[in-house]
């Protein structure tokens, strides 16, 4: 019986991905650091509940026949800039050691394991906010100077998950490499109705949306201006799935941008607004956490994925709101 690992499991994107993958008849073996609940748990065929690092744990893993691997566990932008050697173990060494998972797995099977990694904007790094609202929509090689640990990070593990795939010790006699596929997708800050973000700082807009479904106020912590690229959840897991079934012939990069759309907060507030008439929000900005967010790209340009694998997203701002959040959160908070 051969599995799907998915690292993070108990976090935003992994409680989405379970219950996506859970619904194909995938076998599930999950990892989180945090207790899962009854409801999610049922729908995998094992739960570690531990850390990334813990050997034990990785050595259990490692005897299951593992087809795929979704590394979810990370430390976000924020807990990331508050800790940064920490982020370095969870973020760096917790990829590390997942990628030599894959790899001895891959070898043993003598089947490639995918390894679907989710890379971040963060790893852009804009010197200037006059240089970000030229540039735009940015490409994958461009602005690769991560202005936190987190995006340091994330830009490292793309490069360490190339090196795995194609050229894990090269200079040793036996064939190392070619035993993971690895993939990775930027993410933009993701938006969802059933958890929230903790950790990170394009937090500013989905805790806008929570904190209004709750009629609670909300502090917003950067300028009414900032632009970032946002994504529906259930886009953002779509993402992920698509780009491991697609084959492989089609990718011509391992890392690729996906866009969906890229609002200020200021229009992000207007349409929470009409989303929940009378949402109460201040702009109240943190210089250090804006000082992040300026760094990141307006948007993305993500033609290398619609070309080769398909990739579309199909919730635009607008329905984000109306289609997916507000009747998911009202149910909710209700
Ligand atoms: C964060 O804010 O750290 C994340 C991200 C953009 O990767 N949501």
């Amino acid at each position: 019986m051969s599995v799907i690992v998915i690292t993070g499991a108990n976090g935003e994107i992994g409680h989405s991905l379970v219950e996506y993958l859970a619904e194909r008849g995938e076998k599930i073996v999950a990892l989180d650091l945090k207790p899962m609940s009854d409801e999610l748990s049922a729908k995998c065929e094992k739960v570690f509940i531990g850390d990334i690092l813990d050997t034990s744990i990785l050595e259990e893993l490692e005897s299951y026949d593992i087809k795929g691997i979704y590394h979810l566990a990370a430390l976000l932008s924020t807990t990331a800039e508050k800790f940064p050697d920490l982020a370095q173990k969870v973020n760096v060494e917790g990829t590390h050691q997942l990628l030599h998972i894959a790899q001895k797995v891959g070898k043993r099977r003598n089947v490639p394991v995918k390894f679907l990694f989710p890379s971040t904007i963060a790893v852009y790094g804009i010197p200037t906010l006059e240089q970000k609202m030229q540039a735009a929509a940015i490409h994958e090689d461009q602005f690769l100077t991560p202005m936190t640990m987190y995006g340091v990070n994330k830009l490292y593990c793309e490069h360490l998950g190339r090196y795995f795939a194609d050229r894990y010790k090269q200079l040793s006699h036996d064939k190392e490499s070619g035993f993971i596929d690895f993939r990775a997708v930027r993410f933009p800050g993701l938006i969802s109705a059933f958890t929230v973000p903790s950790g990170g700082t394009s937090d500013y807009g989905p805790e806008m949306i929570h904190c209004a479904a709750q009629n609670k106020h909300y502090n917003c912590f950067v300028r009414p201006d900032t632009q970032i690229p946002f994504m529906a959840m259930p886009d953002g897991v779509r993402a992920l799935v698509e780009l491991a079934h697609a084959p492989l012939q089609k990718l011509t990069r391992k890392v690729y941008n996906i866009g969906a759309f890229a609002p200020t907060a200021e229009e992000f507030y207007h349409l929470v607004q009409k989303a929940f008439p009378g949402a109460s929000v201040a702009f109240e900005p943190d210089v250090r956490r804006q000082g992040i967010v300026d760094s990141w790209c307006a948007d993305v340009v993500d033609t290398a994925a619609q070309n080769d694998w398909g990739w579309k997203a199909e919730y635009d701002f607008e329905r984000t709101f109306f289609e997916y959040v507000v009747p998911n959160i009202k149910q909710r908070y209700a």
